[in-house]
Protein backbone atom coordinates (compact mmCIF):
# COMPACT_ATOMS: atom_id res chain seq x y z
CA UNK A 1 0.00 0.00 0.00
CA UNK A 2 1.43 3.70 -1.02
CA UNK A 3 -1.09 5.54 1.61
CA UNK A 4 1.13 4.52 4.90
CA UNK A 5 -0.54 6.32 7.01
CA UNK A 6 -3.74 4.58 6.26
CA UNK A 7 -1.56 1.85 6.22
CA UNK A 8 -0.21 1.68 9.36
CA UNK A 9 -3.67 3.41 11.00
CA UNK A 10 -5.08 -0.40 9.84
CA UNK A 11 -2.20 -2.79 10.94
CA UNK A 12 -2.96 -0.82 14.56
CA UNK A 13 -6.35 -1.80 14.48
CA UNK A 14 -5.55 -4.98 13.46
CA UNK A 15 -3.02 -5.60 16.24
CA UNK A 16 -5.59 -3.97 18.61
CA UNK A 17 -7.87 -6.55 17.81
CA UNK A 18 -5.58 -9.57 18.04
CA UNK A 19 -4.11 -8.15 21.55
CA UNK A 20 -7.87 -7.95 23.29
CA UNK A 21 -11.08 -9.93 23.37
CA UNK A 22 -13.97 -8.35 21.54
CA UNK A 23 -16.88 -8.53 23.81
CA UNK A 24 -19.31 -5.84 22.25
CA UNK A 25 -22.30 -8.18 21.38
CA UNK A 26 -22.78 -6.78 17.83
CA UNK A 27 -19.21 -7.54 16.86
CA UNK A 28 -17.68 -10.40 15.34
CA UNK A 29 -14.48 -11.21 13.27
CA UNK A 30 -14.83 -12.41 9.64
CA UNK A 31 -13.06 -15.12 7.39
CA UNK A 32 -10.16 -14.25 5.39
CA UNK A 33 -12.56 -15.29 2.34
CA UNK A 34 -15.33 -12.44 3.31
CA UNK A 35 -12.49 -9.99 3.38
CA UNK A 36 -11.57 -11.16 0.37
CA UNK A 37 -14.63 -10.43 -1.24
CA UNK A 38 -15.26 -6.91 0.37
CA UNK A 39 -11.82 -6.38 -0.84
CA UNK A 40 -12.43 -7.18 -4.61
CA UNK A 41 -12.90 -5.29 -7.85
CA UNK A 42 -16.42 -5.25 -7.11
CA UNK A 43 -16.13 -2.05 -6.14
CA UNK A 44 -15.36 -1.02 -8.88
CA UNK A 45 -19.42 -1.35 -10.79
CA UNK A 46 -21.99 0.03 -10.80
CA UNK A 47 -25.59 -2.38 -11.11
CA UNK A 48 -29.08 -0.15 -10.13
CA UNK A 49 -32.30 -2.53 -10.53
CA UNK A 50 -32.10 -5.99 -9.59
CA UNK A 51 -30.75 -9.45 -11.33
CA UNK A 52 -31.82 -9.68 -14.80
CA UNK A 53 -33.51 -5.95 -14.62
CA UNK A 54 -30.34 -3.89 -14.71
CA UNK A 55 -29.99 0.10 -15.32
CA UNK A 56 -26.18 -0.74 -16.19
CA UNK A 57 -24.75 -2.92 -19.09
CA UNK A 58 -21.81 -5.11 -17.62
CA UNK A 59 -23.95 -7.13 -15.47
CA UNK A 60 -22.94 -11.13 -16.63
CA UNK A 61 -21.33 -11.81 -13.01
CA UNK A 62 -23.08 -9.24 -10.84
CA UNK A 63 -26.16 -10.55 -11.67
CA UNK A 64 -25.35 -14.36 -10.44
CA UNK A 65 -23.44 -12.60 -7.29
CA UNK A 66 -26.72 -10.97 -6.11
CA UNK A 67 -28.89 -13.82 -7.03
CA UNK A 68 -26.39 -16.50 -5.15
CA UNK A 69 -26.80 -13.70 -2.18
CA UNK A 70 -31.02 -14.06 -1.91
CA UNK A 71 -30.85 -17.92 -3.19
CA UNK A 72 -28.59 -18.28 -0.20
CA UNK A 73 -30.49 -16.01 2.51
CA UNK A 74 -33.82 -17.46 1.58
CA UNK A 75 -32.08 -20.95 2.43
CA UNK A 76 -30.79 -19.67 5.30
CA UNK A 77 -33.63 -18.28 6.83
CA UNK A 78 -36.67 -20.31 4.99
CA UNK A 79 -37.97 -16.77 3.33
CA UNK A 80 -40.07 -16.38 0.09
CA UNK A 81 -37.91 -13.41 -0.55
CA UNK A 82 -34.28 -11.42 0.46
CA UNK A 83 -33.60 -8.09 -0.42
CA UNK A 84 -29.53 -7.86 -0.07
CA UNK A 85 -28.92 -4.80 -1.27
CA UNK A 86 -30.20 -3.04 1.90
CA UNK A 87 -26.89 -1.01 2.94
CA UNK A 88 -27.50 -1.69 6.87
CA UNK A 89 -29.72 -2.25 9.48
CA UNK A 90 -31.00 0.97 9.76
CA UNK A 91 -31.96 1.34 6.27
CA UNK A 92 -33.21 -1.57 6.16
CA UNK A 93 -35.51 -0.81 8.72
CA UNK A 94 -36.94 2.21 7.12
CA UNK A 95 -36.92 0.74 3.83
CA UNK A 96 -39.92 -1.51 5.73
CA UNK A 97 -41.74 1.70 7.38
CA UNK A 98 -41.44 3.28 4.06
CA UNK A 99 -42.45 0.28 1.97
CA UNK A 100 -45.86 -0.40 4.27
CA UNK A 101 -46.56 3.02 6.30
CA UNK A 102 -48.24 6.37 5.43
CA UNK A 103 -47.13 9.34 6.82
CA UNK A 104 -48.65 9.79 10.38
CA UNK A 105 -49.36 5.74 10.33
CA UNK A 106 -48.44 4.09 14.41
CA UNK A 107 -45.81 1.57 14.81
CA UNK A 108 -45.84 -0.59 18.35
CA UNK A 109 -42.37 -1.15 19.27
CA UNK A 110 -39.84 -2.40 22.16
CA UNK A 111 -39.28 1.04 24.02
CA UNK A 112 -35.48 1.98 23.65
CA UNK A 113 -34.39 1.78 27.53
CA UNK A 114 -36.08 -1.95 27.84
CA UNK A 115 -33.93 -2.92 24.38
CA UNK A 116 -35.44 -1.48 21.42
CA UNK A 117 -33.00 0.06 18.99
CA UNK A 118 -32.63 3.97 18.13
CA UNK A 119 -34.75 3.44 14.58
CA UNK A 120 -37.95 1.21 16.52
CA UNK A 121 -38.71 4.94 17.22
CA UNK A 122 -36.26 6.89 19.09
CA UNK A 123 -37.44 10.64 18.92
CA UNK A 124 -34.15 11.50 17.61
CA UNK A 125 -34.53 9.42 14.19
CA UNK A 126 -36.23 10.65 10.86
CA UNK A 127 -38.64 7.94 11.25
CA UNK A 128 -40.02 9.07 14.54
CA UNK A 129 -40.92 12.47 12.33
CA UNK A 130 -42.62 10.81 9.68
CA UNK A 131 -44.62 7.98 11.93
CA UNK A 132 -46.26 7.62 15.28
CA UNK A 133 -44.29 5.44 17.75
CA UNK A 134 -45.66 3.93 20.64
CA UNK A 135 -43.55 1.65 22.93
CA UNK A 136 -44.12 -1.49 25.01
CA UNK A 137 -41.62 -2.59 27.58
CA UNK A 138 -40.93 -5.43 30.12
CA UNK A 139 -43.21 -6.29 32.41
CA UNK A 140 -40.82 -7.43 34.92
CA UNK A 141 -36.90 -6.72 34.48
CA UNK A 142 -35.77 -9.26 36.94
CA UNK A 143 -37.24 -12.09 34.28
CA UNK A 144 -37.49 -9.78 31.24
CA UNK A 145 -40.84 -11.27 30.97
CA UNK A 146 -42.23 -8.93 27.69
CA UNK A 147 -45.65 -7.38 28.95
CA UNK A 148 -48.03 -9.10 26.56
CA UNK A 149 -50.93 -7.73 28.16
CA UNK A 150 -50.27 -4.17 27.74
CA UNK A 151 -49.01 -5.13 24.25
CA UNK A 152 -52.69 -6.02 23.46
CA UNK A 153 -53.60 -3.19 24.94
CA UNK A 154 -52.28 -0.52 23.51
CA UNK A 155 -52.51 -2.49 19.73
CA UNK A 156 -56.38 -2.23 20.55
CA UNK A 157 -55.93 1.31 21.17
CA UNK A 158 -53.49 2.69 18.61
CA UNK A 159 -54.35 0.15 15.87
CA UNK A 160 -51.14 0.05 14.38
CA UNK A 161 -49.82 -0.39 11.35
CA UNK A 162 -46.46 -2.21 11.91
CA UNK A 163 -46.36 -4.43 15.52
CA UNK A 164 -42.03 -4.62 15.66
CA UNK A 165 -40.25 -7.32 17.62
CA UNK A 166 -36.83 -7.51 17.95
CA UNK A 167 -33.98 -5.61 20.00
CA UNK A 168 -30.65 -4.03 20.20
CA UNK A 169 -30.00 -5.05 24.42
CA UNK A 170 -32.16 -7.57 25.37
CA UNK A 171 -30.92 -11.01 26.53
CA UNK A 172 -34.00 -13.32 26.46
CA UNK A 173 -36.44 -14.97 24.01
CA UNK A 174 -39.25 -13.16 22.59
CA UNK A 175 -42.73 -15.08 22.56
CA UNK A 176 -43.59 -14.51 18.96
CA UNK A 177 -46.96 -16.55 18.92
CA UNK A 178 -48.41 -13.74 21.51
CA UNK A 179 -47.12 -11.43 19.22
CA UNK A 180 -48.51 -12.94 16.13
CA UNK A 181 -51.70 -13.29 17.54
CA UNK A 182 -52.44 -9.59 18.93
CA UNK A 183 -51.22 -8.22 15.35
CA UNK A 184 -53.40 -10.47 13.40
CA UNK A 185 -56.44 -9.72 16.08
CA UNK A 186 -55.72 -5.48 14.25
CA UNK A 187 -54.20 -6.42 11.17
CA UNK A 188 -50.73 -5.46 11.66
CA UNK A 189 -48.03 -6.49 9.68
CA UNK A 190 -45.65 -8.32 11.98
CA UNK A 191 -41.99 -6.96 11.41
CA UNK A 192 -39.34 -8.69 13.45
CA UNK A 193 -35.64 -6.83 14.09
CA UNK A 194 -33.36 -9.72 14.38
CA UNK A 195 -30.22 -7.98 13.75
CA UNK A 196 -28.78 -9.10 16.97
CA UNK A 197 -29.50 -12.79 16.42
CA UNK A 198 -30.18 -13.64 12.91
CA UNK A 199 -26.40 -15.96 13.64
CA UNK A 200 -28.63 -17.98 16.18
CA UNK A 201 -31.88 -18.53 14.19
CA UNK A 202 -29.41 -19.82 11.21
CA UNK A 203 -27.49 -21.46 13.72
CA UNK A 204 -31.01 -22.90 14.85
CA UNK A 205 -30.23 -21.96 18.62
CA UNK A 206 -32.90 -19.31 18.12
CA UNK A 207 -36.51 -18.98 17.04
CA UNK A 208 -36.97 -18.04 13.85
CA UNK A 209 -39.98 -15.39 13.42
CA UNK A 210 -40.51 -16.31 10.32
CA UNK A 211 -41.88 -19.66 11.62
CA UNK A 212 -44.76 -18.10 13.78
CA UNK A 213 -46.56 -15.92 11.19
CA UNK A 214 -43.83 -12.72 11.17
CA UNK A 215 -44.33 -11.06 7.57
CA UNK A 216 -40.95 -9.78 7.20
CA UNK A 217 -37.38 -9.61 9.06
CA UNK A 218 -34.75 -6.94 8.85
CA UNK A 219 -31.05 -7.77 9.95
CA UNK A 220 -27.49 -6.71 10.06
CA UNK A 221 -25.28 -9.33 8.41
CA UNK A 222 -21.85 -8.36 10.83
CA UNK A 223 -22.99 -9.42 14.11
CA UNK A 224 -23.85 -13.53 15.10
CA UNK A 225 -23.98 -13.50 11.27
CA UNK A 226 -20.28 -12.98 10.91
CA UNK A 227 -20.54 -11.43 7.46
CA UNK A 228 -19.69 -7.91 5.99
CA UNK A 229 -21.13 -4.72 7.48
CA UNK A 230 -24.11 -4.79 5.42
CA UNK A 231 -28.05 -5.65 5.78
CA UNK A 232 -31.10 -7.88 4.52
CA UNK A 233 -34.89 -8.30 4.25
CA UNK A 234 -35.98 -11.13 4.31
CA UNK A 235 -40.22 -11.53 3.56
CA UNK A 236 -42.98 -13.93 2.97
CA UNK A 237 -44.98 -13.18 0.19
CA UNK A 238 -44.80 -13.25 -3.74
CA UNK A 239 -42.13 -12.12 -5.93
CA UNK A 240 -43.04 -9.67 -8.61
CA UNK A 241 -41.45 -7.11 -10.63
CA UNK A 242 -39.64 -4.75 -8.68
CA UNK A 243 -39.74 -2.12 -11.42
CA UNK A 244 -43.73 -2.00 -11.26
CA UNK A 245 -45.64 -1.02 -8.39
CA UNK A 246 -48.40 -3.03 -7.20
CA UNK A 247 -50.86 -2.70 -4.92
CA UNK A 248 -50.06 -2.71 -1.16
CA UNK A 249 -51.13 -5.90 -0.08
CA UNK A 250 -49.72 -8.37 2.58
CA UNK A 251 -48.67 -10.53 0.01
CA UNK A 252 -46.91 -7.75 -2.22
CA UNK A 253 -44.88 -7.00 0.42
CA UNK A 254 -41.52 -8.38 -0.86
CA UNK A 255 -42.33 -6.45 -3.95
CA UNK A 256 -42.97 -3.00 -1.99
CA UNK A 257 -40.01 -3.81 -0.20
CA UNK A 258 -37.73 -3.70 -3.19
CA UNK A 259 -39.09 -0.98 -4.45
CA UNK A 260 -38.63 1.07 -1.08
CA UNK A 261 -34.56 -0.02 -1.10
CA UNK A 262 -34.33 0.64 -4.70
CA UNK A 263 -35.35 3.21 -6.00
CA UNK A 264 -37.26 4.26 -3.06
CA UNK A 265 -33.97 5.05 -0.80
CA UNK A 266 -30.68 3.85 -1.99
CA UNK A 267 -29.03 4.02 -5.68
CA UNK A 268 -26.26 1.22 -6.64
CA UNK A 269 -25.94 -1.61 -4.62
CA UNK A 270 -23.17 -2.34 -3.11
CA UNK A 271 -21.43 -5.40 -5.10
CA UNK A 272 -18.68 -6.17 -3.04
CA UNK A 273 -21.05 -5.93 0.09
CA UNK A 274 -23.22 -8.52 -1.56
CA UNK A 275 -20.51 -10.98 -2.74
CA UNK A 276 -19.40 -11.06 0.87
CA UNK A 277 -22.61 -11.44 2.21
CA UNK A 278 -23.12 -14.07 -0.33
CA UNK A 279 -20.16 -15.85 1.32
CA UNK A 280 -20.93 -15.49 4.58
CA UNK A 281 -24.84 -17.25 3.94
CA UNK A 282 -23.03 -20.02 2.24
CA UNK A 283 -20.26 -20.05 5.66
CA UNK A 284 -24.03 -20.18 7.90
CA UNK A 285 -24.83 -22.65 5.91
CA UNK A 286 -22.28 -25.38 6.52
CA UNK A 287 -23.14 -27.68 9.39
CA UNK A 288 -20.14 -26.43 11.58
CA UNK A 289 -21.98 -22.66 12.12
CA UNK A 290 -24.50 -24.66 14.49
CA UNK A 291 -22.05 -25.81 16.69
CA UNK A 292 -20.88 -21.99 16.76
CA UNK A 293 -24.03 -20.43 17.45
CA UNK A 294 -24.41 -23.17 20.15
CA UNK A 295 -21.45 -22.47 22.04
CA UNK A 296 -21.83 -18.61 21.85
CA UNK A 297 -25.08 -19.31 24.08
CA UNK A 298 -23.40 -21.59 26.59
CA UNK A 299 -20.16 -18.97 26.75
CA UNK A 300 -22.77 -16.99 27.27
CA UNK A 301 -24.96 -18.50 29.97
CA UNK A 302 -21.35 -19.74 31.36
CA UNK A 303 -20.03 -15.83 31.53
CA UNK A 304 -23.61 -14.20 33.00
CA UNK A 305 -23.07 -17.06 35.84
CA UNK A 306 -19.35 -16.12 36.08
CA UNK A 307 -20.42 -12.28 36.26
CA UNK A 308 -22.79 -13.05 38.70
CA UNK A 309 -20.46 -15.17 41.11
CA UNK A 310 -18.35 -11.79 41.14
CA UNK A 311 -21.15 -9.80 42.43
CA UNK A 312 -22.37 -7.90 38.98
CA UNK A 313 -26.29 -7.47 39.09
CA UNK A 314 -27.59 -8.72 35.78
CA UNK A 315 -30.91 -7.20 34.07
CA UNK A 316 -33.63 -10.32 33.41
CA UNK A 317 -31.09 -12.21 36.19
CA UNK A 318 -29.55 -14.05 32.98
CA UNK A 319 -29.62 -14.58 29.15
CA UNK A 320 -30.91 -16.52 27.10
CA UNK A 321 -29.19 -15.77 24.00
CA UNK A 322 -25.55 -13.78 22.71
CA UNK A 323 -25.79 -10.90 25.29
CA UNK A 324 -25.47 -9.53 29.06
CA UNK A 325 -26.57 -6.65 30.57
CA UNK A 326 -25.49 -5.82 34.08
CA UNK A 327 -26.52 -3.09 36.27
CA UNK A 328 -23.02 -2.04 37.69
CA UNK A 329 -24.58 1.21 39.22
CA UNK A 330 -27.03 -1.18 41.62
CA UNK A 331 -23.80 -3.79 41.92
CA UNK A 332 -21.01 -1.47 42.43
CA UNK A 333 -22.33 2.40 42.64
CA UNK A 334 -20.20 3.34 39.36
CA UNK A 335 -21.49 3.69 35.97
CA UNK A 336 -21.20 2.05 33.13
CA UNK A 337 -18.84 4.30 31.07
CA UNK A 338 -16.46 4.17 34.07
CA UNK A 339 -16.46 0.23 33.79
CA UNK A 340 -16.28 0.57 30.17
CA UNK A 341 -13.02 2.63 30.15
CA UNK A 342 -11.26 0.69 32.71
CA UNK A 343 -12.29 -2.69 30.49
CA UNK A 344 -11.00 -1.16 27.75
CA UNK A 345 -7.86 -0.08 29.52
CA UNK A 346 -7.16 -3.92 29.86
CA UNK A 347 -7.67 -5.17 26.18
CA UNK A 348 -11.81 -5.91 27.11
CA UNK A 349 -13.96 -3.84 24.94
CA UNK A 350 -17.78 -3.66 25.69
CA UNK A 351 -20.21 -0.55 26.01
CA UNK A 352 -21.87 1.21 28.59
CA UNK A 353 -25.71 1.02 28.09
CA UNK A 354 -29.17 2.37 29.44
CA UNK A 355 -30.68 0.00 32.25
CA UNK A 356 -34.58 -0.11 31.85
CA UNK A 357 -35.85 2.86 32.90
CA UNK A 358 -32.41 4.47 34.21
CA UNK A 359 -32.15 7.78 36.05
CA UNK A 360 -28.59 8.58 34.77
CA UNK A 361 -27.74 10.29 31.58
CA UNK A 362 -27.82 8.19 28.77
CA UNK A 363 -23.62 8.70 28.20
CA UNK A 364 -22.93 7.99 31.37
CA UNK A 365 -25.68 5.09 31.99
CA UNK A 366 -26.16 2.53 35.09
CA UNK A 367 -25.16 -0.51 32.88
CA UNK A 368 -23.11 -2.23 30.60
CA UNK A 369 -23.53 -4.57 28.00
CA UNK A 370 -21.60 -7.33 26.38
CA UNK A 371 -21.32 -10.71 24.36
CA UNK A 372 -19.85 -13.77 23.45
CA UNK A 373 -20.27 -13.83 19.05
CA UNK A 374 -16.83 -12.43 18.81
CA UNK A 375 -14.79 -14.28 21.62
CA UNK A 376 -16.70 -17.47 20.48
CA UNK A 377 -15.00 -17.18 16.78
CA UNK A 378 -11.88 -16.58 18.54
CA UNK A 379 -12.44 -20.66 20.08
CA UNK A 380 -13.59 -19.55 23.74
CA UNK A 381 -15.59 -21.86 25.22
CA UNK A 382 -17.24 -21.83 28.86
CA UNK A 383 -14.20 -22.94 30.71
CA UNK A 384 -12.72 -19.63 29.60
CA UNK A 385 -15.47 -17.56 30.69
CA UNK A 386 -14.61 -17.51 35.15
CA UNK A 387 -11.13 -16.15 33.86
CA UNK A 388 -13.14 -12.64 31.63
CA UNK A 389 -15.13 -12.62 34.86
CA UNK A 390 -12.68 -12.09 37.18
CA UNK A 391 -10.70 -9.69 34.82
CA UNK A 392 -13.76 -7.50 34.74
CA UNK A 393 -14.64 -7.61 38.40
CA UNK A 394 -10.95 -6.96 38.94
CA UNK A 395 -10.18 -3.86 36.43
CA UNK A 396 -13.20 -2.54 38.53
CA UNK A 397 -11.44 -2.56 41.63
CA UNK A 398 -8.56 -0.88 40.29
CA UNK A 399 -10.02 1.34 38.22
CA UNK A 400 -7.97 4.19 39.16
CA UNK A 401 -4.50 2.52 39.44
CA UNK A 402 -3.05 2.33 35.91
CA UNK A 403 -0.22 -0.03 37.10
CA UNK A 404 -2.40 -2.38 38.54
CA UNK A 405 -5.01 -2.32 35.33
CA UNK A 406 -1.76 -2.72 32.70
CA UNK A 407 -0.94 -5.83 34.82
CA UNK A 408 -4.09 -6.73 33.83
CA UNK A 409 -3.52 -5.98 30.36
CA UNK A 410 -0.62 -7.95 29.85
CA UNK A 411 -2.29 -11.22 31.36
CA UNK A 412 -5.06 -10.66 29.01
CA UNK A 413 -2.78 -10.20 26.06
CA UNK A 414 -0.36 -13.15 27.12
CA UNK A 415 -3.82 -15.33 27.50
CA UNK A 416 -5.27 -14.30 23.74
CA UNK A 417 -2.13 -15.16 21.95
CA UNK A 418 -3.61 -18.82 22.16
CA UNK A 419 -6.63 -17.65 20.06
CA UNK A 420 -5.73 -16.01 16.78
CA UNK A 421 -8.03 -14.31 14.73
CA UNK A 422 -9.83 -15.90 11.92
CA UNK A 423 -7.93 -13.28 9.17
CA UNK A 424 -5.03 -14.59 11.06
CA UNK A 425 -5.16 -18.49 10.68
N1 LIG B 1 -25.07 -0.48 17.03
C1 LIG B 1 -25.74 -1.77 17.05
C2 LIG B 1 -25.53 -2.48 18.33
O1 LIG B 1 -24.45 -2.39 18.85
O2 LIG B 1 -26.44 -3.13 18.83
C3 LIG B 1 -27.15 -1.70 16.70
O3 LIG B 1 -27.34 -0.86 15.62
Amino acid sequence: MIDTQIQDLIAGEQQRQRDGLELIPSENYVSRDVLNALGSVLTNKYSEGYPGRRYYGGQEFTDQIEQLAIDRAKLLFGADHANVQSHSGAPANEAVYSAWLEPGDTVLAMDLSHGGHLTHGAAVTRSAQLYNFVRYKMKDIETGEIDYDELRTLALEHKPKIILAGFSAYPRELDYERFAAIGNEVGALLMADMAHIAGLIAGGVAKNPLDYGFHVITTTTHKTLRGPRGGTILSRGVVGNPLKAPEKTLANIPTLIDRAVFPGMQGGPHMHVIAAKAVAFEEALRPEFKEYAAQIVKNATALAAAMQEKGFHLITGGTSNHLILADVYRSFGINGKEVEIALDKIGLTLNANSTPDDLLPRFTPSGIRLGTPAITTRGLREEHMPLIADWMKRAVDVRTDETALSRLREEVKLFVQEFPLPSDQ
